[in-house]
């Protein structure tokens, strides 16, 4: 029995399917995980001593590459005074001007320690604010794990077959409006249905956990204007996106201005961490401002906001995009070509440095459209990239990410593996 086969076995007497996020068990693409000893720049080490290279990038954090040495040292230094005061510290007044330098619509933000507590957040505050009940969500589009946005969602969810979730009370998922994203008339007839009614609509601008979706063109803007006019918030869920394309994120590609964003993943260089921010005069309706109430014992910790600041200033630095854009084009080419050539129907959608692959001919473009890939095809070029030493995300219903460290090495012999596999199939 390997080594990560022996841990799985104790994990799961202890931890429910062996693993504190689902989407880790292998579950959809078959067999059990391995147990990762250590990482570095693109590459894990396995506890059986097997080098991959990864484009799971810890689910998007690991933009520079895993244990990057200024982060590391940035954590060292940090640490040298302690883990966590429970007091307000210099750090999180440095993440906060960092974070509005980067992405000028947020006017303030507040700090959390997940994704799921920065899209909840945003929700009880865009409720608290408009006095509205209803929120807008799009299908497939996952915010975390909160009760009001676990519907339809995308990523562990979908792959588990519970994009539903068991344990939410009807009446909380009534307050919850499903729609199929592009599609503009949704999102009027949602409008419509529930007349001063939507506090909120929240939605990933570029959906990432269903595989890669982009917007069509207009569409966004047509959220954007739709929420002013019904006087509803629009709320970017950048968790994923936010820094990872762009210093501003999505909202600076696409020119469009949220009232409120959620961060996560990169902000927190790895640590854990979430932020919600945006229009300073809805901001200033929280705690202990306002009467929405909002908090975290470790909120903005030391050590997460000293990880965070080190990764956004180097994103500051140079022009890593139009780098990781590069890797990205290099490795969709070269998908693209390997399917072509083994005459397999696939999509390979990429923007920057995030990709999927959807092994259908129907086009993608919302949560019907993704479903038609072949899961169980995906399982099979997962575990034939697994073989060859390279580590996709284990499910068809996420998103890959590259980083700076796939540069040279890595990412061309990524993509030799990627033809190999497919060839494979
Ligand atoms: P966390 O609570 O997992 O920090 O963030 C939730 C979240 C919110 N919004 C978006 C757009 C997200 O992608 C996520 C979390 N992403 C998943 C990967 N698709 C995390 C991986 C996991 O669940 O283990």
């Amino acid at each position: 029995m390997s080594a990560s086969d022996d841990l799985f076995q104790r994990a799961l007497l202890r931890i429910p399917g062996g693993v504190n996020s689902p989407v880790r068990a292998f579950r959809s693409v078959g067999g059990t995980p391995f147990f990762t000893r250590s990482a570095r720049g693109a590459t894990l080490v396995t506890e059986d001593g097997r080098e991959l290279i990864d484009f799971v990038c810890t689910w998007g954090p690991a933009i520079h590459g895993h244990n990057h040495p200024r982060v590391r040292q940035a954590i060292a230094t940090a640490l040298e005074a302690g883990t966590s005061f429970g007091t307000p510290n210099p750090y999180e007044v440095r993440m906060a001007e960092l974070i509005h330098e980067m992405v000028p619509s947020i006017g303030k933000v507040r700090m959390c320690n997940s994704g799921t507590e920065a899209t909840m957040s945003a929700i009880r505050l865009a409720r608290g604010f408009t006095g509205r009940d209803k929120i807008i969500k799009f299908a497939g589009c996952y915010h975390g794990h909160s009760d009001s946005l676990l519907i339809k969602a995308g990523s562990g969810a979908l792959t588990h077959g519970h994009p539903d979730s068991a344990g939410i009370p009807a009446s909380f998922a009534r307050e919850t409006v499903v729609i199929p994203f592009n599609d503009p008339a949704a999102v009027d007839a949602a409008f419509a249905a529930n007349p001063g009614a939507v506090a909120a609509v929240i939605l990933e601008p570029y959906p990432a956990n269903v595989g890669l979706i982009l917007p069509k063109p207009g569409f966004l803007d047509h959220v954007r204007s739709a929420c002013t006019r019904n006087g509803a918030l629009l709320i970017f869920d950048e968790v994923m996106t936010g820094f990872r394309l762009a210093r501003g994120g999505v909202q600076e590609i696409e020119r469009i201005t949220p009232d409120l964003t959620a961060l996560g993943k990169i902000i927190g260089g790895g640590l854990p961490v979430g932020a919600f921010g945006g229009r300073s005069d809805v901001m200033d309706h929280l705690a202990p401002l306002g009467p929405v109430y909002q908090a975290g014992t470790l909120s903005g910790n030391p050590l997460a906001m000293a990880a965070g600041i080190a990764s956004l200033e180097m994103l500051c630095e140079g022009d890593p995009y139009s780098r990781m854009q590069a890797l990205g084009r290099q490795v969709r080419a070269a998908l693209e070509s390997a399917c072509r050539e083994k005459g397999l129907a696939a999509r390979v959608p990429q923007t920057g440095s995030m990709f999927s692959i959807f092994f259908t001919e129907s086009e993608v473009s919302d949560y019907a459209g993704a479903l038609t890939g072949d899961a169980k095809l995906f399982g099979r070029f997962f575990h034939a990239c697994l073989e060859r030493g390279v580590y996709l995300p284990p499910s068809a219903y996420e998103t890959l990410f590259l980083s700076t460290a796939h540069e040279g090495g890595a990412i061309d012999r990524a993509c030799e593996v990627m033809a190999a596999a497919i060839r494979s199939l």
